[in-house]
C-alpha cells in the first residue's frame, strides 16, 4: 500500500483462459487503480509483443505506455505496493509466509494438470485424490474456519492468487460432476465458495468462462480421458 502518486497508465496483456492473468487482473480491480485489459489471442499476437513481454508470454503490465513487468507473482507485488488500498497483511513476517504460500499455487496447478492429462478412469481418480491431497498442508494454515479470505475480512494477493485455481476446479467439477471436491478439507471448501462468488473473481472474468475452459481443456488434454468424456 502506499501514499504516492500512482503511473499514469497502466495496461494488463491477458489471454481469456490464463489463471497467471487473471491473479493480476483481481489484484487490479481489489486494488481500484484505473487499467486498461487488453484481451490477446494465441497465434494472433501483436508484430511488436516481443517489446512488450520479452518472454513473449502473459500475463505482462505495462506502465505509462513504455516500462513492462512479468510474472504474475512479481506484478502482483508491485501492485500492492501501488494500491491506495491495502492488499497485503501488515505484517512483515505474515507477507513473506503468504508469498511462501502463494508460490505452492505452482504445485497445484501442475496436480490439476494432472487430472486432465489421465487417460484412464483410475489414472483420473488418483490424480483427483493427489489433487485433494495437495490442499492438507494449506487447510492447516488457513486461518478461515468457516469461509471468508485467507486472512478473513481483508482480501490479500493469497486470494487473487488461488481463485483462478478454485474457479477452473469448480468448473471442471461442473462440467463433469466425476470430477470431486467433496473430499476437500472443508476451511478450503469455505474459502473457495467465498473466492468463486467474490466480486474481483467475477469482473475478472473475460466471456462465458464454462465455453473458456472447456476449449483450455480441447486444446492442452486432446483426446486425454476427460476431454473423451465431455
Ligand atoms: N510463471 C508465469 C506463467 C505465465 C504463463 O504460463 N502464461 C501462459 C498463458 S497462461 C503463456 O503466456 N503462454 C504462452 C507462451 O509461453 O508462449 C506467470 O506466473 O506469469
Amino acid at each position: 500500500m502506499s501514499d504516492c502518486t500512482p503511473p499514469e497508465t497502466i495496461e494488463l496483456f491477458l489471454f481469456d483462459f490464463c489463471p497467471f492473468a487473471q491473479r493480476v487482473q483481481m489484484s487490479l480491480i481489489q486494488s481500484q487503480l484505473p487499467y486498461k485489459a487488453t484481451v490477446l489471442t494465441p497465434g494472433q499476437m501483436p508484430d511488436d509483443f516481443s517489446t512488450i513481454s520479452p518472454l513473449g508470454n502473459v500475463p505482462v503490465l505495462r506502465v505509462n505506455n513504455s516500462d513492462t513487468v512479468f510474472e504474475s507473482a512479481v506484478i502482483n507485488d508491485y501492485i500492492a505496493q501501488i494500491s491506495p488500498i491495502s492488499i497485503e497483511p501488515k505484517d512483515e513476517l505474515q507477507t513473506a509466509q503468504m508469498r511462501a504460500w502463494s508460490e505452492y499455487i505452482n504445485t497445484c496447478f501442475g496436480a490439476l494438470m494432472g487430472v486432465l492429462q489421465a487417460t484412464d478412469e483410475d489414472s483420473f481418480q488418483q490424480a483427483n485424490q493427489a489433487l485433494i491431497n495437495k490442499f492438507q498442508p494449506l487447510s492447516a494454515v488457513l486461518s478461515s474456519q468457516n469461509g471468508g479470505f485467507f486472512y478473513g475480512e481483508q482480501f490479500t494477493t493469497i486470494d487473487s492468487t488461488y481463485a483462478p485455481l478454485f474457479l477452473r476446479m469448480h468448473t471442471l467439477n461442473q462440467l463433469f460432476q466425476p470430477f470431486s471436491l467433496e473430499a476437500l478439507p472443508s476451511n478450503i471448501k469455505g474459502w473457495m465458495d467465498t473466492l468463486v462468488n467474490c466480486e474481483p473473481l467475477k469482473k475478472s472474468i473475460v466471456g462465458d468462462f464454462p465455453t473458456i475452459y472447456r476449449s483450455f481443456i480441447a486444446r492442452m488434454a486432446t483426446d486425454k480421458y476427460i476431454d473423451s468424456q465431455l
